[in-house]
């Protein structure tokens, strides 16, 4: 079974194919990414949900590449932040934002604030070409809180300020395999698995 992934986000290609991988100790996917298919569509990620966001992305790219396609929206909310960057965490900080802008721009928004508690959310829609009804929906969460400063190299986005609960490090400094086998994406990823 072919399967592509619709993101260009590089960090989360390595997470969802090192997912993947494990799990096609049970079953036989092929694993396409964007890489394989460079002309295709940019999609814009215009709704309120990540669930509408991960649906249009799936279903614009399996029906553009003709083959099933997983595709992953998230965000970090904030609760001293009523819940913002969320579905925005892309273009919160400017449409050029670099990682570390974003960072520095979420640290300067909740500098004194008297709760730093966090989630990260991700919706994975899998959709069939030419079927969009077909599209199958699912989302993971991670309860966590933010530090007061970046720490660790690994991951990518706002992983270097997120501490998930029951730990005292942040995402970026625990490593991918702790990572996803806690985070937002992994629980998303393990429920879309049960769909296939
Ligand atoms: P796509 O091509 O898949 O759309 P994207 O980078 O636009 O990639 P999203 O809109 O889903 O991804 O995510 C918005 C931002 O949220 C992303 O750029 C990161 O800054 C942040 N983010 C999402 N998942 C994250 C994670 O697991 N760890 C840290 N930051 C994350």
């Amino acid at each position: 079974m072919k399967l592509v992934l619709a993101t260009r986000n590089l960090g989360k290609v390595k997470e969802l194919t090192t997912m993947l991988d494990t799990a096609n100790k049970h079953q036989n996917i092929q694993i396409l990414s964007l890489q394989d298919f460079p002309d295709a569509p940019e999609v814009i990620e215009d709704r309120d949900t990540y669930q509408e966001n991960a649906a249009k992305k799936a279903t614009v790219i399996a029906d553009w590449t003709g083959h099933r396609t997983l595709a992953d929206d998230a965000g970090l909310e904030v609760d001293a932040l009523d819940g913002a960057p969320g579905v925005h965490s892309k273009r919160w900080a400017g449409e050029d934002a670099t990682d570390a802008i974003r960072i520095q721009k979420l640290l300067e928004a909740i500098e004194g604030a008297a709760s730093r508690k966090a989630r990260f959310v991700a919706a994975i829609a899998i959709a069939e070409p030419n079927d969009s009804k077909s599209v199958k929906i699912v989302v993971g969460k991670c309860e966590g809180h933010i530090t007061q400063t970046p720490a660790g190299e690994s991951g990518f986005g706002y992983d270097p300020i997120f501490v998930p609960n029951g730990y005292e490090k942040t995402f970026a400094e625990l490593g991918e395999t702790i990572k996803n086998r806690i985070s937002h994406r992994g629980e998303a990823l393990r429920l879309a698995l049960e769909l296939l």
